[in-house]
């Protein structure tokens, strides 16, 4: 009888420390889970112009969602899409703003949330892929954070799944 009662309060007390591992390890994947969520989008710093007719950096790699920002250091110039998507200066076209070139030092922020290669240039010294012109890529493959946040919660459910089955077939084998 003693023996019988001392096995089952070892049972008990090795299901509950199995128990507390498990949660452990659900409260580090839910902690990762909500950390990923929180990836914050990046703004990114574009000079026109100044001592030379030129956008530096010419070539920028983004992550979607990410921001450009435009800043003028000084000369007649603006940023236009190749493919006609902005045209910036004081503020953006269609968008309460002026697009038309400036000599201000004006500052215009565009959202990238597409992936692909985006070629710009400035009216007044460039023209797409010449003179005073840049891209802008913004890499891809990546679905969007909802999905991603989806299909890592499914796959973060299913591995519990299988590790709670696999803890549970541990224990009965055993008793
Ligand atoms: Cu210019």
């Amino acid at each position: 009888m003693k023996s019988t009662a001392e096995r089952m309060i070892r049972n008990l007390s090795g299901q509950r420390r199995s128990w507390q591992g498990l949660r452990a390890v659900a409260s580090a994947l839910l902690l990762l889970l909500v950390c990923a969520g929180a990836a914050q989008a990046t703004n990114w710093n574009v000079q026109a112009g100044g001592s030379r007719l030129e956008f530096v950096p010419r070539e920028l790699t983004i992550e979607p969602g990410d921001t450009v920002t435009w800043s003028n250091l000084g000369g007649l110039h603006n940023v236009v899409a190749d493919n006609g998507a902005f045209r910036c200066a004081n503020g953006c076209d269609g968008q309460g703003g002026n697009g038309a070139p400036s000599s201000q030092i004006w500052r215009a922020t565009v959202t990238f949330n597409q992936p692909g290669t985006f070629g710009y240039f400035c009216e007044p010294h460039g023209q797409p892929g010449g003179g005073m012109y840049g891209t802008i890529t913004v890499n891809g493959g990546e679905p969007p954070i909802p999905v991603t946040l989806n299909g890592r919660l499914i796959g973060l459910l299913l591995g519990l799944a299988l590790i709670t089955g696999a803890a549970l077939a541990l224990h009965r084998s055993r008793g």
